[in-house]
């Protein structure tokens, strides 16, 4: 099926949603350009540059806040459809209250929306890919039920100025990063390194929050602007390890606790967290000790207020781990009362599969047909975006992996079309080379590389970016396209 001869490939549907995807901290830069406030991640990489591999911040990164013009002509060049980017809340709100609000913000990502339609490139919003007013979390970020009202406001400012243009949002990006990596473990900002008790009224809170917003969008603000909201979770395949019944047990709860404890209360039929999360969590709780569960209870009226609350499930997954269950011993990737210890699951990876630019990513282009189909039979297949998925590198024009990454992840969602599972879209992730969180710029993912030296941030489509460009435009994957480098332009 993959050869030259194929007479009759395989196409993506006609309306398939092509897009490309970046986010606010890390290509921005202009961190305190104009009236900007402080976020987490300015404060974290300015405070504790120990943290990031090669002491690097995002103060200046790709600097779109300068060359965004020059981006929407990239996302244009690759014939995709939409362009996911995402807001800064401190650079719209400074201080994370409306009391004050950025005209230069507003500005900015009205000329940018404005620059996509005149592409005729539809704008799809991240509300929320990180970063926090570092004002806010002073008050405790997400853990302070405060956050739901706050979050509301920036909401609702956001649909104010830009819902008349905007026909796609989501909320949040990747509730489990955020509320595990921030407050769980000593990973992304706020790296807070409490286990057990915080990352769980983060969740608690923030699933309210998108509630919120999403009964404001759909009570206030769809019929006139007419579109559609949703989340994006993330997760890897959770491969069992072996065909054993405990590894396929191990392989369902890992996806109910990555995935189920925002999916479940948004895409069940029932709603709530998943009922395995809650026994769990509750019995350890007990054991160790706690007078009640460390997962805060919904009520019965919250349960129906957040359950329905997305137009469309957005998906981020990049690889696939290998899952076995764990023996319950306390360790540091285990503590006593810890994330990873409620799930009571080890995760490996295969070290015979490709690797890349990251440790955590391995190659593993079933993982997302196996995904899809998961997201399929668990929540009675939902519309599903991709919003992100991709590869990273250290670095060079001549990308070959990231062509054949593209080309076998995208042949295993035509395998899940066939097979049934409603996907609407695929974002590559990402349009160029930017901050990589706590890699710095050690890792890139880009379709484009981005001069770091140089003082224009000029950006070069690499060979990935002319073989992306040519799936969208073609709608098919074509095995035997092989673009050379001369051209300046894609054509
Ligand atoms: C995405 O998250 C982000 O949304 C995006 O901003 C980022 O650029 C992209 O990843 C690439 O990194 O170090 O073993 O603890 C993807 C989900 C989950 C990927 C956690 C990195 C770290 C695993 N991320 N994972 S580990």
């Amino acid at each position: 099926v993959t050869s030259s001869f194929d007479l009759n490939p395989r196409h993506f549907p006609k309306d398939f949603l092509w897009g490309v995807g970046s986010s606010s901290y890390q290509i921005e830069g202009g961190w305190n350009a104009d009236d900007k406030g402080e976020s987490i991640w300015d404060y974290m990489t300015h405070n504790h540059p120990e943290k990031i591999a090669d002491r690097s911040n995002g103060d200046i990164s790709s600097d779109s806040y300068h060359h965004w013009r020059r981006d929407v002509q990239m996302v244009h060049e690759l014939h995709v459809k939409t362009y996911r980017f995402s807001i800064s809340w401190p650079r719209i709100m400074p201080g994370g209250y409306m009391n004050q609000v950025s005209t230069a913000g507003i500005k900015y990502y009205s000329a940018l929306i404005d620059e996509l339609l005149h592409y005729n490139i539809t704008p799809m919003v991240t509300m929320y890919h990180w970063e926090l007013p570092q004002r806010l979390q002073e008050l405790g970020g997400w853990t302070n039920p405060e956050i739901i009202p706050l979050f509301k406001d920036y909401a609702r400012l956001l649909l104010e100025m830009f819902g008349d243009r905007v026909q796609i949002w989501t909320t949040i990006n990747e509730p489990w990063h955020v509320c595990e990596h921030g407050y769980g473990v000593d990973y992304m900002a706020p790296a807070y390194n409490y286990p057990g008790i915080p990352a769980y009224l983060c969740g608690h809170n923030l699933l309210k929050a998108h509630a919120e917003v999403v009964h404001m969008y759909r009570a206030e603000y769809k019929k006139r602007q007419g579109g559609r909201m949703g989340i994006t979770l993330d997760t890897s395949w959770m491969e069992p390890k072996s065909n054993s019944p405990e590894d396929r047990e191990a392989s369902q709860r890992a996806l109910e606790f990555y995935v189920g404890w925002f999916g479940h209360p948004i895409f069940s039929t029932h709603g709530n967290y998943p009922a395995t999360m809650v026994d769990r969590i509750r019995n350890l709780s007990k054991e160790q000790g706690f007078s009640r569960s460390r997962l805060p209870e919904f009520t019965k009226e919250e349960i129906q207020r957040i359950r329905g609350t997305a137009d469309f499930f957005g998906i981020n997954t990049y690889t696939t781990s290998l899952v076995t269950s764990n023996d319950h011993n306390n360790s540091a990737k285990f503590p006593i009362p810890s994330f990873n210890h409620d799930m009571g699951v080890v995760e490996s990876q295969d070290p015979n599969w490709t690797g890349s630019g990251s440790v955590w990513l391995k190659v593993y282009p079933k993982g997302i047909y196996n995904l899809l189909m998961w997201i399929k039979k668990e929540y009675n297949n939902p519309p599903v975006i991709v919003t992100e998925s991709g590869v990273s590198d250290r670095g060079g024009l001549e990308d070959y992996p990231r062509v054949d990454y593209y080309n076998q992840y995208l042949n295993f969602v035509l395998d899940a079309l066939e097979d049934g599972a409603n996907v609407q879209g695929y974002i590559a992730w990402s349009l160029m080379d930017s901050y990589e969180w706590k890699a710095g710029f050690t890792e890139k993912f880009g379709l484009y590389h981005v001069d770091f030296n140089d003082p224009q941030r000029k950006r070069t489509p690499k060979i990935s970016a002319r073989v992306f460009a040519h799936i969208c435009k073609t709608n098919r994957i074509d095995w035997n396209y092989r673009p050379s480098l001369n051209e300046e332009q894609i054509t």
